[in-house]
């Protein structure tokens, strides 16, 4: 284990976690009044934010700002969710298309939501090879240092004090392990990771900065190149705060037995860890499982901070044939919700067949948590 100082970071800002503190006030309340009444269903009263606030977690989702306007779909993010994540808004050729000229417009209504809801807000992403415009693949050397510089200090300028955690860069490795050759690798090397962060902490250093990937769930090449990079980074005193691990699983790559193990070995190198992506192809138990697993591993670490679903319908997904949210395209809760509901609850998952969640809050109650009073 790297010891954290002396570039253990200050404990991060977060926004103020309404949510949480209504969910615990409630829970505490309800606790303190011996709530005898408390035999209805768990779908009453619990949400996904409360569930996992009810364990010191956020419980996010990826948000496209044009669909804001859409009554469902605002009702059941508001409902439920207590973070969330620009699913493409703050991404390099939504901000800033052409050099210098920034468009925070679709940005801003995803963060204006958030603020309006109490939610907390990721930041995603800053530095990617996708999504780049194609000005920022013909710099080279200097001025696509400068350019990035650029674009970190006006958008994380833009945003200070919205974010709680930004995903300084992303996807930076190959399966094997190798860096991926994107324009950032070729043209400043080995060292733009570490420069990113330097240049993204000066830019807001009360953001956590985490790097963010995919197929790191396990401990495999790729994990194993990730780990080395953090393990390097804290200990040069880059200012890194935390590893997101986008957890997209599909029958292919489920979710790996060892995640919990996985995610713990990151979190003894002194970063937090989120899963900040997660979808699961699937559907009925077999997915439910999944996603009881997924939220089982986060529970086991104390690092894991929280967890986002890259949607909050399959009708919108990324990839929606393979059904892979927790509400379905008629924003109906799959058995998936209430797995995810249960393990942090304690409860059982379940379903009945009129369709409400079949375990009651006093089953979906862990003991210690009714003590927390
Ligand atoms: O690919 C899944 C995710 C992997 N990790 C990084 C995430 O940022 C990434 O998100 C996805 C979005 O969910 C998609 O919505 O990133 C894709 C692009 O790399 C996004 O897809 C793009 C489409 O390819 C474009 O055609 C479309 O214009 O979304 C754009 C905006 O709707």
């Amino acid at each position: 284990m790297i010891s954290e100082s002396p570039h253990e970071r200050k404990h991060p800002r977060r926004r103020p976690l309404v949510r949480t503190a209504l969910a615990l006030a409630l829970a505490g309340a309800m606790a303190t009044a011996g709530v005898v009444a408390l035999s209805g269903t768990a779908s009453a009263q619990t949400t996904l934010g409360s569930a996992a606030a009810s364990q010191g977690r956020y419980f996010g989702t990826a948000v496209a700002a044009n669909r804001l306007g859409e009554q469902d779909y605002v009702s059941t993010l508001n409902r439920e969710f207590s973070s969330v994540t620009a699913e493409n808004e703050m991404k390099w050729d939504a901000l800033e298309p052409s050099q210098g000229a920034f468009n925070f417009a679709n940005g801003d209504r995803i963060a204006q939501h958030a603020a309006s809801q109490g939610m907390e807000l990721r930041g995603h992403t800053l530095v990617w090879h996708s999504q780049l415009p194609g000005w920022v693949q013909n710099l080279s050397g200097d001025s696509l240092r400068s350019a990035t510089e650029n674009h970190i200090n006006e958008v994380m300028g833009h945003y200070r004090g919205q974010i709680s955690a930004w995903d300084v860069v992303n996807e930076a490795f190959e399966e094997n392990g190798t860096r991926r050759q994107s324009v950032f690798q070729q043209r400043l090397g080995d060292g733009y990771i570490a420069e990113a962060f330097r240049m993204a902490d000066a830019a807001d250093p009360d953001a956590q900065l985490c790097y963010n990937d995919y197929n790191i769930e396990s401990v495999n090449a790729k994990s194993n190149a990730v780990y080395d990079l953090v393990r390097g980074l804290k200990a040069e005193g880059v200012p890194i705060d935390c590893v997101g691990f986008q957890s997209h699983f599909n029958s292919g790559n489920p979710m790996p037995g060892n995640f919990h193990e996985n995610l713990q070995r990151f979190a003894d190198l002194g970063v937090d860890v989120q899963i900040t992506e997660l979808d699961i192809a699937g559907s009925g138990s077999s997915q439910a499982e999944q996603y009881q697993g997924v939220v089982q591993a986060c529970l086991a670490v104390s690092r894991c901070t929280g967890i986002t679903v890259w949607g909050v319908t399959d009708k919108y997904s990324w990839r929606p044939n393979d059904t892979p949210l927790l509400f379905d395209g008629s924003y109906q809760k799959k058995p998936a919700y209430d797995a995810v509901i249960a393990a942090f609850t304690g409860g059982l998952s379940g379903r009945d067949s009129a369709g409400a969640a079949s375990i009651s809050f006093r089953e979906a109650i862990r003991p210690e948590d009714t003590l927390l009073t």
